[in-house]
């Protein structure tokens, strides 16, 4: 099966990193490749970003779809995108922030995210709602550290362990969910440290889609989720329309 990583922002170093974390846990008949968005911001922590990074998203789903991809993971906490590349997939399409929130609804009562910015902890917080995993999510903590400072920032590391061993012990919280893509290599470090159960999206996600594809199940193409009705796009956003 071929399964593709997105990262949804423009940043290719994150890319390699992701794209690393994914093909740990991808299994040995799985063909995993990551590709970086090549219409956007360099990182994703506004609505402003979020909003201006799907077409990049869709850009490479629609890519995607022309190369046989059978699944999609959208390797960006706030999952941007997600309903619009589920019309245009055939296979499934799974955000990190879905993946690792429901993932940890299994591992306990309840979980806390730690997200980069605090600006970020409003969207975490509807996509739980959204999720309906709302009645497990006991807090969404911020670090402070912006995107593409969580692998140049010295303290990053002890900083972002702190604040998940803070979130435990503040929310009486049985896991953490780490909150962004940026993070994924620092899930093995952060479990050790806490002794609880540490979920990175991007593991969770590439697992998710595997287990779909090998189950033989697809993203339904009945009703919501069809292909979008086709029609003229103009501007920059020509080349998305018929
Ligand atoms: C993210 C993420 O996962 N990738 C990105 O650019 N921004 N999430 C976040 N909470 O900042």
């Amino acid at each position: 099966m071929r399964i593709r990583v997105i990262n949804p922002n423009t940043t290719r170093a994150m890319t390699d990193m992701i794209e690393q974390c994914a093909r740990a846990v991808a299994g040995a008949g799985t063909l995993l490749d990551a590709v970086t968005s090549e219409l956007g911001p360099a990182s994703i922590e506004s609505h402003y970003d979020e909003a201006l990074s799907v077409p990049g998203v869709l850009a490479q789903i629609r890519r995607g779809e022309a190369d046989g991809v059978d699944g999609y993971v959208l390797a960006c906490f706030g999952d941007p995108g997600l309903d619009a590349a589920r019309e245009l997939a055939r296979g499934p399409v799974i955000g990190i922030a879905e993946a690792a929130m429901r993932t940890a609804g299994h591992l306990g009562r309840g979980f806390s995210v730690v997200t980069t910015l605090n600006r970020t902890t409003g969207r975490a917080a509807d996509l739980a709602e959204r999720y309906g995993v709302q009645r497990f999510c006991r807090g969404i903590h911020a670090c402070e550290i912006p995107v593409l400072a969580l692998h140049t920032d010295p303290d990053a590391r002890k900083v972002i362990t702190e604040a998940c061993r803070n979130a435990v012990e503040a929310d009486g919280s049985d896991a953490i969910v780490l909150g962004c893509a940026g993070m994924a290599d620092l899930c093995d470090h952060v479990g050790a440290e806490l002794g609880v159960p540490v979920i990175d999206g991007v593991a969770a996600a590439t697992l998710t889609v595997q287990s779909l594809i090998t189950l033989g199940l697809r993203k339904s193409g009945r009703g919501e989720f069809a292909p979008p009705p086709l029609k003229p796009y103009t501007g920059a956003l020509r080349s998305f329309g018929s």
